[in-house]
């Protein structure tokens, strides 16, 4: 797939996930907020327009990591602790976007440190960049300091939550929230957000650049679909390395992911198109064009993602042979998945 003198010169890599931003919430996806950095990333390298990530940080970090369902690593579940007061505060809720924008700004910036610092020390040529995020956009609110969210700051000052009164959002002082409104805007054109099973809590923008590897494939969108399992074998397919057959002794799974060089380069991805979800009871089953979606304690939707990719035409009462399908597997996946 690669050609060899390519491949003999194994590249670096910078694998930059991003912490709860939206599918377009950068430039090149569309949104608003000015990244000239991953804009310029984005046009000398290739988008991707259906990667997956896992719902919540947790279980992506481990997919990314492992090329493995996060299930199948034991993690699944976590308590994400509990809701209260609604900020209806409209002045406070556009704070809060203008922080979040800020944020993207931010980040971009850094990724053009990041970026100067690899020309100047000659390795920006073979090193190769993805950029995603670890889930959607959150629509979470009001939530008090505890379990992952800190009381104070580092220097010992305490931090407002957003059911206090602040009228700053943005500072290390103060802890804020989008909600429904910003969380589906920057989501778009996706439906819901973290957590659910949706696209607009499992799309991940992804940018893959490598101006070594990736010529003539500058600028193009590649419709494929992914998942951050992939990104594991994907390294080790750019390192010419090999999963070891045991690791202390213990034989290994191999990972279910698979390298998405030859999705690049071909257009096709080298596993089945079978993919799967599950996150707080969330749930979703993707088999090539068809999915099942499920928020919690809720019947399945059955969607056609070639024709509707925004999930909002039901098929599952025009189509119920296409759903039972898909649940089958859904429910061999989980079977298998949480023995
Ligand atoms: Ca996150």
């Amino acid at each position: 797939m690669l050609n060899a003198q390519i491949k003999e010169t194994q590249p670096d890599i910078i694998i930059i996930l991003a912490d709860d931003m939206g599918y377009s919430d950068i430039g090149c996806y569309g949104g608003e907020i000015q990244t000239p950095n991953l804009d310029k990333l984005a046009k000398q390298g290739v988008r991707f327009t259906s990667f997956y990530n896992c719902a919540r940080c947790c279980p992506t970090r481990a997919s990314l990591l492992t090329g493995k369902y996060a299930q199948e690593v034991g993690l699944s579940k976590n308590e994400s602790g509990k809701l209260w007061v609604d900020c209806t505060d409209k002045e406070l809720k556009s704070k809060h976007m203008e922080a979040h924008a800020a944020m993207i700004d931010h980040m971009d910036q850094g990724i053009g440190k990041i970026i100067e610092k690899l020309k100047a020390t000659g390795r920006y040529e073979n090193t190769v960049i993805f950029f995603l995020s670890d889930n959607g956009a959150s629509n979470e609110r009001g939530y008090r300091p505890g379990f992952d969210r800190p009381g104070q700051t580092r220097s010992g000052e305490e931090i407002l939550y957003s059911f206090q009164k602040y009228d700053r959002p943005g500072t290390e002082k103060t802890w804020g929230y989008l909600g429904d409104g910003w969380a589906g805007a920057i989501n778009s054109p996706y439906r819901y957000w973290k957590i659910q099973s949706y696209e607009g809590g499992i799309c991940t923008l992804l940018i893959v650049h490598w101006p070594n590897g990736l010529k003539g494939k500058e600028n193009t969108l590649n419709k494929g679909i992914g998942h951050v399992m992939d990104i594991l074998p994907t390294c080790m397919d750019l390192a010419n390395a090999n999963y070891p057959d045991r690791i202390n002794g213990e034989i290994t799974d191999f990972p279910e992911g698979k390298s998405i060089l030859l999705l690049i380069y071909q257009g096709v991805r080298s596993t089945n198109n079978t993919l799967f979800w599950e996150h707080e009871g969330g749930r979703a089953a993707r088999l090539g064009d068809w999915k099942i979606t499920a928020l919690k304690d809720k019947d399945w939707e059955l969607f056609n993602l070639a024709e509707d990719r925004t999930e909002t035409n039901n098929l599952a009462l025009k189509n119920p042979e296409k759903l039972n399908q898909l649940n089958k597997l859904w429910m061999a996946w989980e079977k298998r998945v949480t023995k």
